[in-house]
């Protein structure tokens, strides 16, 4: 699902080229001032912003902090704009006039280049999942969802049990493929609204938007039965567990607070003979 971000100016026509895009892989939200721009970049991940409108006003809108980083395509009425809105910071520029052929393939090049980005920023390259910053990108807009529809958003922080056992007994390539194994398993079989991280080493993280803490601890105790009888190496069996901290998010709490208070919990099941889930 690609976001985008369409901002016209105030009576400005519609972009018919929007029109075409297919509403199943886009979504779009539509604004016209800078404080509906940043509400909106606060409640989703954006990946792309469409700017229709002068120069003037391109400049003012692009200064915000929320909107200043995003990839942007601006339409604009003549074709002397075009300079300027580069200048301005617009990574493509488009007549307003411009065909849906134009339009199409300069959104795909822009949809080509979002994808290798958030291909090097946002996954581990050994296993494919999502890293440590995914985590602190997408954290702070489920926060924010979680608040504003008044949703329940629980995290579960989970250690591979033994793991260095694992290195030592193996080799550090058997270790790796372990994680592997692990990553594609839980990225096979969790809820397709829940995001599973590799936060780092054997540490995973998994985020689960609009449940409470009984049925996240459900969830953890169904893939932790998985991994328990799931070989995770191809060609040679092996097993392994892993224990759980799951916490409840709760006003004030900051990402990094909640992944400390998952932690704790993490500690606990560890403490309390590992192969477990705490919350
Ligand atoms: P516990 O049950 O208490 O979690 O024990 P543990 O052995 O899993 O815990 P510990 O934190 O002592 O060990 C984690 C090990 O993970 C140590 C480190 O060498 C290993 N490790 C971290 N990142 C990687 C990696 O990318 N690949 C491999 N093969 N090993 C890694
Ligand atoms: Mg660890
Ligand atoms: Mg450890
Ligand atoms: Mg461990």
């Amino acid at each position: 699902m690609t976001n985008i971000l369409f901002f016209s100016s105030p009576g400005q026509p519609s972009l018919g080229v929007l029109e075409s895009l297919d509403p199943l892989y886009y979504n779009v939200f539509h604004c016209h001032t800078v404080e509906d721009a940043r509400r909106h970049t606060e409640l989703n991940r954006i990946d792309v912003l469409l700017f229709a409108g002068s120069v003037d006003a391109f400049e003012l809108a692009r200064s915000d902090a929320a909107i200043t980083d995003l990839p942007c395509i601006a339409f604009g009425s003549n074709a002397t704009d075009r300079t300027a809105f580069i200048q301005a910071g617009a990574d493509f520029y488009l007549p307003a006039a411009s065909t849906q052929d134009d339009f199409e393939a300069c959104f795909s090049r822009v949809e080509t280049s979002l994808r290798k980005v958030e291909q090097l920023a946002y996954r581990d390259p050994l296993t494919g999942a999502f890293n440590r910053r995914y985590f602190d990108a997408m954290a702070p807009v489920l926060i924010k969802r979680a608040q504003h529809y008044q949703t329940p958003l629980v995290i579960a922080l989970l250690d591979i049990d033994r793991f260095k056992q694992i290195n030592d007994t193996y080799g550090h390539a058997f270790g790796d493929s372990v994680l592997i194994g692990l990553a594609c398993l839980l990225e096979q079989h969790k809820r397709p609204a829940d995001f599973v991280i590799r936060l780092g080493g054997e540490e995973f993280v998994i985020l689960f938007p609009e449940t409470d803490a009984e049925a996240a601890k459900r969830e953890m105790n169904r893939l932790l039965q998985l991994v328990r009888e799931t070989s995770l190496v191809e060609g040679s069996p092996y097993y392994c567990t892993f224990s759980a901290g799951v916490a409840k998010w709760h006003e004030g709490l900051s990402p990094g607070g909640w992944l400390k208070e998952s932690d704790l919990l993490l500690y606990e099941a560890k403490r309390a003979g590992r192969n477990r889930i705490m919350g």
